[in-house]
Formats: C-alpha cells, structure tokens, sequence
C-alpha cells in the first residue's frame, strides 16, 4: 500500500515531528510535564494522527525505528526546556519488547543529556503479555538509569492487579475513557476512579487524571484526589515552537 511505502522515509524525510501535550499539578495547575505526541507531515495528505499511523508502523515492523526516533528526539528537546519540567514518552511495547531498549534509553540520554529523571516513559499493560523474566529485566536496567515509568491507558488492557506488585511504576495515567462521562449518573466510572487513586496512594505511585474535558470532570477529578491532570480544559497537544513561546512568556 502506498501509505506504507511513504511510512518507510516518513523519518529521513523529516515528516514526523512531535507534538507535546501538559499534564499540570493537580492542587496548582502548574506545568510539570509534557506528554510527546507522534505527528506524520504527510506531503500530499497533511497531518496525520498516530492513531492511524503507529499501528500500521507495528505491522510493518518500522515501530522500533520510529519509537527510537521519538525518545531520541523527545530528549534533544527536553534538554533546552527549564530543569523542573519532564518530558513523557510513549513506548510500544513491540519497541519496549525489543532485547536493547534499555540502551537505547540509556543513548538516547547520553547523547542529549538530559538528567534522567525528566524522563517518564509510558508503558502500556500489554507489556506484560511478553517474557515475564525478560520484562523484570527490564525495568531493573530502567530504574538503574534513573528514568521514571508510567502505566499508561490504566484500566483497558488485560488489567491485572498482580503487575502492579512487581513493576516499579511512579505513576498510573488514568484511561480518559474512565474520566469521560463520569460526571454522568448511572455508571461506574467515578467509582473505578476512586479506586485507581486509592490503589496508586497505597502504592506510592502518583496519578494523572488524562481527557479531562468539562469543568465537571475537572471537579470531580480533583474532588477525587488525582495528583496530576491532562486535557483539553488545560490544552491540547502544542508544537515545539508553541511550547517554547509559552515558556518564555511564563518566565
Ligand atoms: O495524539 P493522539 O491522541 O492522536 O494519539 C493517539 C495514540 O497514539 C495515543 O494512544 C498515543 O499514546 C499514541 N502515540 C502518540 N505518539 C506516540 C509515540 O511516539 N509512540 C507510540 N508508541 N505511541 C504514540
Ligand atoms: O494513549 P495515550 O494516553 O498516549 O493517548 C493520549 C491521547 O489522548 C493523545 O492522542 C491526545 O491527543 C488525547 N487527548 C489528550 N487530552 C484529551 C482530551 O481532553 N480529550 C480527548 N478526547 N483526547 C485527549
Ligand atoms: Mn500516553
Ligand atoms: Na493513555
């Protein structure tokens, strides 16, 4: 397929960029960290959102190269931002499967320098699909670094309780399918919620609360006890540029 073929030099033409989106103190709304977003510059069909594109990338095997370039990228970044904010980044777990990923963390933080604890990288549950023993290895060499792991999209995987005992998470991203609609009556979401948090506390870990939309899910998440918090009410993904700009007027 064509969009495939133009996937495969989307990186060597420069097509990809990353966006980044905050995620704010929950008690403040102060900026803490940036959440890197995937966008393809498609030439003929303009933006396109890595909904669409990284699971085609999985399927053609281009995830690891492209997922390398993002920590990689996201690092060069985040080095010229001011010290107390983090950089989050996704990682597939395809790429997060692959034997080196730790030294790929470990080059994408010597070559930026970037201190490494501004660096969160976003793990989904699907992780735990792959070799137990291999995974534990993992996080082991993570930790070393001195990077920091979140459990990203908390609730919709194969969620088992028992991956929390063993993995060193310092954070859980709350699905916005729980935060959306739980202001609404007759459901369980603000109840799951709540549940989440507690876990989290009980753990040490923090939380951020992601999608939050309306003044109302923005109450009840705070009511709640979210320790951090991420949408569209505070703002949706900027460019590198726009970030830059806002930091400077901040200063
Ligand atoms: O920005 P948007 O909501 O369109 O992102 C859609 C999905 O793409 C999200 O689930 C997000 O985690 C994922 N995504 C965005 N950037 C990256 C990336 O650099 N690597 C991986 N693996 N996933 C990404
Ligand atoms: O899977 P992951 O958590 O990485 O997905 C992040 C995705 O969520 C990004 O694509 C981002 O654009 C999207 N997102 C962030 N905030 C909001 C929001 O307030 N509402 C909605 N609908 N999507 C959001
Ligand atoms: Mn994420
Ligand atoms: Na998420």
């Amino acid at each position: 397929r064509q969009i495939e073929e133009d996937l495969r030099d989307a990186i060597a033409s420069k097509q990809l960029v990353l966006h980044y989106q905050p995620i704010v103190d929950a008690s403040t709304h102060d900026l803490k960290c940036l959440e890197a977003l995937m966008r393809w510059e498609h030439p003929e069909r303009g933006m396109i959102s890595p909904g669409v594109f990284i699971p085609i990338a999985e399927d053609i095997g281009l995830i690891k190269q492209m997922g390398d370039w993002a920590l990689e990228h996201a690092c060069v970044q985040a080095v010229e931002w001011p010290g107390e904010l983090r950089v989050a980044v996704n990682v597939s777990a395809i790429q997060f499967m692959d034997e080196g990923f730790p030294q790929v963390v470990e080059r994408a933080l010597r070559q930026s320098g970037l201190k490494p604890d501004r660096l969160e990288l976003e793990i989904t549950e699907s992780v735990f699909m792959g070799d137990h023993s291999q995974t534990q290895r993992k996080f082991r060499e993570l930790k070393a670094l001195g990077v920091r792991l979140a459990l990203d999209d908390f609730g919709t995987g194969y969620s088992s309780l028992s991956y929390l005992r063993h993995a060193p998470f310092d954070k859980i991203k709350i699905d916005q399918s729980f935060v959306r609609g739980a202001t609404e009556a007759d459901n369980n979401n603000s109840a799951i919620i709540s549940s989440i948090i507690s876990l989290a506390a009980a753990l040490n870990m923090e939380t951020v609360a992601e999608g939050v939309e309306t003044q109302d899910e923005l109450k009840l998440v705070t009511e709640k006890g979210a320790s951090h918090l991420q949408g569209r009410i505070f703002s949706f993904a900027i460019s590198h540029e726009e970030l830059l700009k806002r930091i400077a007027n901040h200063e």
